[in-house]
């Protein structure tokens, strides 16, 4: 049964007369406002040709607020995207799917059913079948951890989205729940796509989610547990007077989703942030709350100009001492804010730290160099729509990501599935840098850890692969340390300083000090296998940068998927060895380099290194230093991944 008083401590001051009808007249203005904003649209085309005029309109809106106020830097010009258009572009979101390989399959190649099944996985999140996207409202709640997801119920392309549920006892092991919140209301009907949880002070949970509504535009909507004396939280419950907010005058209502977990304000009010655009301008909307049905729209939070949609904003404290996760109301001096957006443009994950103003909502970067949308990813592999939560049970951050397919469409519908989640990481501030987070698997998947071998101080010499002999290589943990020989470090001359690892040839190009580290997923003859690598460059001064990369050019002799070359700049500090740690999970290869610093997801889909042909090798292609190289791995367990029943 659903409870009386839903929501909230202070639902008590929202008097049924004057909050139920006011609701109402709100959810009856929505109407006018579509309407209207047929004539509105040359003013807002107007508003997004300036960036002036949004202020001005965020402005007016709130007359008597002076401190309200969102002054874009000048547009950079960057060149325009192509892109073809998809179901998802139609829908108000961008592709959902690899466009640029529909299609593929009159002369795609031909994976038979034994390639296309080894592709599920056996420890990463996925449904029993159909389609995922982003992860939504992510929580722990009396003992459980509640995971739910874009989900099609129907296929396994984008579509139809409502939100999928599970829930585990360790992040790691699952069991499926019935659908959380199903697309049946005027204001969701075309797709409940994505939101956050929020656990209010009294503990009972709010869920702010995007509606796409009868008119395919984007509303928020609330919703709550029906019951929350159920650890499973299976009932969920719509407002009634949903939606909560519509897109204010000057964003388009096609630009306006993915509200954030609240934050309690000094004020003893709840905020959160939504992400949207203007002009090119990605721009994080700031709202503030009481009761999560009211909203007042008090500014921008943050705004890079060249930077596009911002999509599934997430914001939230890091402590600087780096040694435990935040709350999300957490502030003060002993903190850095984080502001992650994913860029619809790019289809990636970017943050920067700064300093959060509690007073003025309004968030500043460190180092306007490194903006979001400009500076550092926070994967620079497959991996987008990532959210984070607090795990008050364990006192940390934890971060999901959606990790979508680059192989056809054709093929994710006979495989009957598309997409995983990555395995979720802990978030921490690297404190020895102070210029990026440490990302790291949660320490649960270690108990998933098998048979595991060792391999010391073994010496890679310069332009050589060696193989290293496990008993399977397609469910691993690996964690490796490489040294250069440090003589041919100091000799080399000045080497490859504009070296980038997606332009610079990939693992089989040779320079001076690199590249040099693990070919996963290989077969015997190296016909296919992913490279996870370092590459030192050298500067003139004698300073060295580090580049960690993944290249996936050799991946598959198939023709018809992505094999792009991903990765960036390491740091490496003073006496610390290079170091990555890699899950690979058969389609699925995650690359943690030097603690989490520098992170690649890919999705590869050989034919030939699959099941028991699958190898692993170190490799160094460096032409004048020779590698040392330790290695712990161990094979890894499946996990249970299952539909629960009441025996469980
Ligand atoms: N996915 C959802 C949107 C979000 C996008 C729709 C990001 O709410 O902006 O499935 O992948």
């Amino acid at each position: 049964m659903a409870d009386t008083s839903p929501l909230l401590p202070f639902s008590h001051s929202l008097g049924p007369g004057s909050t139920y009808s006011s609701i109402r007249w709100r959810s009856k203005i929505v109407l006018l406002l579509v309407f209207s904003g047929l004539f509105l649209v040359p003013l807002i085309v107007s508003i997004a040709s300036n960036d002036n005029g949004f202020k001005q309109h965020v402005q007016y809106l709130q007359e008597d607020d002076q401190n309200v106020s969102f002054s874009p830097p000048k547009e950079t010009t960057k060149p325009q995207i192509l892109r073809p258009g998809s179901r998802g572009v139609s829908a108000g979101v961008s592709e959902k799917a690899n466009v640029n390989l529909k299609g593929a399959q009159e002369k795609g190649y031909p994976q038979n059913d034994s390639m296309l099944s080894w592709q599920r996985t056996s420890f990463h999140f996925q449904p029993e079948k159909n389609w995922m996207n982003d992860p939504n409202g992510p929580l722990y709640y009396k003992g459980w951890y509640h995971f739910f997801y874009q989900h099609n119920p129907h296929a396994a392309v984008w579509g139809d989205i409502v939100w999928g549920h599970a829930v585990s006892r360790d992040l790691i092991n699952w069991f499926h729940l019935p659908l959380a919140i199903v697309s049946d209301e005027w204001f969701d009907i075309n797709g409940v796509w994505t939101g956050s949880a929020t656990i209010l002070l009294n503990g009972k949970i709010v869920m702010l989610y995007t509606g796409s509504t009868n008119e395919s535009v984007q509303v928020q909507n609330l919703a709550y547990p029906a019951d929350h004396n159920d650890p499973l939280l299976l009932k969920w419950v719509k407002y009634s007077g949903n939606p909560v907010l519509v897109s204010p005058p000057g964003i388009d209502p096609n630009d306006f989703r993915d509200p954030t977990t609240a934050w309690y304000t000094s004020e003893g009010k709840w905020r959160i942030t939504i992400g949207s655009k203007a002009n090119n301008t990605g721009i994080a909307l700031v709202y503030d709350t009481e009761d999560f049905i009211n909203f007042k729209l008090s500014g921008v939070l943050h705004g890079v100009p060249g930077t596009g949609m911002w999509e599934c904003v997430d914001f939230y404290p890091v402590s600087k001492t780096g040694q435990n996760g935040l709350d999300t109301s957490a502030n003060g001096p002993h903190v850095k804010h984080v502001v992650k957006t994913s860029l619809d443009d790019v289809r990636k994950d970017s943050y920067a730290l700064g300093t959060y103003d509690d007073k003025s909502g309004k968030w500043y970067p460190d180092n306007p160099e490194i903006d979001v949308g400009i500076g550092i990813m926070l994967d620079y592999g497959m991996f987008y729509a990532s959210k984070t939560f607090y795990d008050q049970d364990k006192g940390r951050r934890v971060l999901w990501g959606w990790v979508a397919e680059s192989d056809t469409e054709v093929d994710d519908v006979k495989k009957g599935w598309a997409s995983l989640q990555g395995i979720p990481r802990t978030i921490l501030l690297d404190t020895k840098t102070c210029s990026n987070l440490l990302q790291w698997p949660v320490e649960e998947v270690e108990r998933l850890r098998l048979k595991g071998k060792e391999f010391n101080n073994i010496e890679v010499k310069t332009g050589s692969v060696m193989p290293l002999e496990l008993d399977g290589a397609t469910q691993l943990d690996i964690a490796a340390e490489f040294e250069l020989d440090k003589k041919a470090l100091e000799s080399t001359a000045e080497s490859n300083v504009d070296f980038s690892c997606s332009t610079s040839g990939g693992a089989a190009q040779r320079g001076a000090l690199g590249p040099f580290g693990l070919l996963v997923l290989a077969d015997d003859s190296l016909a296919e296998h992913t490279s996870v690598y370092f590459y030192v460059a050298k500067g003139n001064n004698g300073t060295h940068k580090t580049f960690f990369c993944t290249d996936q050019s050799r991946s598959s002799v198939a023709n018809d998927v992505k094999k792009e070359i991903y990765g960036s700049y390491v740091p490496v500090l003073e006496g610390e060895k290079l170091s990555v740690r890699i899950l690979v999970d058969h389609s699925i290869v995650e690359s943690f380099a030097q603690g989490g610093r520098t992170v690649i997801t890919s999705r590869v889909y050989p034919t030939r290194a699959i099941y028991g042909a699958a190898r692993l090798f170190l490799f160094n292609n460096a032409i004048e230093a020779t590698v040392t190289s330790s290695l712990k791995i161990w094979q890894m367990n499946s996990a249970f991944i299952r539909r629960y029943s009441n025996e469980q």
